[in-house]
């Protein structure tokens, strides 16, 4: 009999890497992630379980416990990676729920691998959850399980959080088995997104799709009440300020100037390789204010890094060549031998890295034509410590909603893209140290553990309201 949990975490991807020690012998470590530091608390003092994928595609590891949290591994065939996950999670839902800025593909056959992979994580939620204990189901590959798991266990209180955007009605209309995927998320009584326009997109839809009524953000659905509501996402901020200010980083963060050639600008692009990211419309902006001679090479730099992403999935395979092709256009028209215009680097660095990378950048430049939240953003502004800096942000990226004193821009709008980077780049400093100390200080308050609170204790109140009302 499975360990039996008063608190499951039900996500895609388990917060384990699989390593291979030097004498051969497979082990598991943390890997290290927003989420799961936001929820390890939780999980460690409710004995809770994380349920989810652990890599690869063979047979499912046995659970086993790591850090004070059980990790309960669920397994996926070579099969249904590609179909529920490379196809109907990342090649249907996740363009479609971006505003279709890639044409979302539609096959019968991942959407049955969908509904397969879905129903097993719910079997193993229903195994592993205690009478009446709390289960958090993460994300938009996993959107049928609140219904699947209510089915079998209408004695849990069951919230779900998507993390990407949620699409307005004429979008998601455009789905084949729309309604299924809503009366999914129909079956948690909290459905959290990172926008209040996105779970107004939802109760909408409710009513469109499904005759259902609401009253402000609450649904009426057979009897029951569902929520949605907002909870933006956020960073550890305490840590990942901790980790800039470290003598080790801040060292390697000159040794970067310096490696760069100890320019005037130095601006910076961290994205996974992904085309809802905006990297060619930033990379396109670049080389026409080096073409319009508003910066020159020398004086400007830019460094992108797109960490490898989706790699089988073909709109990927597409973009890569796309910003390869960009970045040898722009290297060969402008660089000089020793001194390129752009450091391209395709490829993941560590942590550390990255904290001397954001704390090296004059610019951040954070350009998706959309994005549930994007972390990067935050993770910049807490990397700056009191040394300024500017931040150039997406109007369409969920962080602009509470990072106004960033240089904001509409990644359709060329020109706008280009001024809004000409602004960061020529405002005073002093003037950029105060707008980054005023994000700085937000980000200290809603922080990722605000945002766990914060959801959990709406699915505990609504709980409350439900027994009070049935
Ligand atoms: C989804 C939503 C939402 C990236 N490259 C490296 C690396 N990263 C880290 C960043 C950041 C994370 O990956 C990326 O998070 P984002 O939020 O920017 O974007 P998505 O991956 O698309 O995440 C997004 C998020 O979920 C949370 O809800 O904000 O909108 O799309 O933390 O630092 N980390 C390291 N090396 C890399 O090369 N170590």
């Amino acid at each position: 009999m499975a360990q039996r949990s008063s608190f499951v975490v039900v996500a895609n991807r388990l917060p384990v890497d699989e390593i291979i020690t030097p004498d051969g012998e497979r082990q598991w470590r943390p890997s290290p992630g927003g989420l799961v530091t936001a929820l390890h608390p939780v999980l460690t003092e409710h004995r809770g379980t994380w349920i989810g994928w652990s890599g690869g595609d063979g047979p499912a590891p046995e659970p086993f416990e790591l850090d004070g949290i059980h990790i309960h591994p669920v397994p996926l065939s070579a099969d249904e990676l590609e179909r529920y996950y490379e196809g109907q999670s990342n090649a249907t839902i996740w363009p479609l729920y971006h505003d279709a800025v890639e044409t979302p593909v539609y096959k019968r056959r991942w959407r049955d691998s969908y509904r397969a992979v879905n129903q097993r994580f719910a079997e193993a939620a229903a195994d592993v959850a205690a009478e009446g204990a709390t289960v958090w189901v993460q994300d938009y590959q996993l959107q049928l399980v609140p219904a699947m798991l209510r089915e079998m266990r209408s004695d849990l209180r069951i919230g779900f959080f998507l993390h990407i955007p949620f699409p307005p009605i004429e979008l998601f209309m455009q789905m084949p088995f729309r309604a299924e995927v809503l009366r999914g998320l129909l079956g948690a009584d909290l459905v959290g997104f990172q926008q209040r326009l996105a779970a107004q997109n939802f109760v909408r839809l409710a009513r469109h799709l499904l005759g259902l009524r609401y009253e402000g953000q609450s649904i009426q659905v057979d009897g029951r009440k569902v929520k949605a509501g907002a909870f933006p996402i956020s960073i550890d901020t305490r840590d990942m300020e901790r980790l800039a200010a470290d003598p080790a980083v801040q060292a390697r963060a000159k040794q970067i100037r310096a490696e760069l050639g100890d320019p005037k600008t130095v601006i910076l692009g961290v994205d996974r390789l992904d085309y809802t990211k905006g990297i060619e419309l930033r990379l396109k902006a670049f080389r026409e204010l080096l073409a319009d001679e508003r910066l020159n090479v020398g004086d400007a730099v830019m460094v992108q890094v797109a960490t490898p992403s989706r790699e089988r999935v073909e709109h990927y395979q597409a973009l890569r060549v796309k910003v390869e092709r960009e970045v040898g256009r722009i290297n060969g028209e402008f660089g000089k031998v020793g001194t390129p215009a752009v450091h391209y680097l395709h490829q993941s660095v560590s942590k550390q890295e990255l904290a001397a990378m954001y704390a090296a950048a004059d610019v951040m430049m954070v350009t998706p034509l959309r994005d549930g939240m994007n972390l990067v953003a935050k993770e910049y502004i807490a990397c700056r410590g009191d040394t300024g800096g500017a931040l150039v942000l997406s109007e369409f990226a969920g962080a602009a909603t509470e990072l106004r004193q960033a240089f904001l821009c509409n990644p359709h709008d060329p020109d706008g893209v280009k001024d809004a980077l000409m602004r960061a780049i020529n405002t005073e400093p002093a003037e950029l140290k105060r707008r980054i100390r005023v994000m700085q200080r937000h980000l200290r308050t809603h922080d990722v553990a605000r945002w766990a609170r914060t959801f959990l204790a709406e699915l505990d109140a609504d709980e409350a309201e439900n027994a009070a009302e049935g």
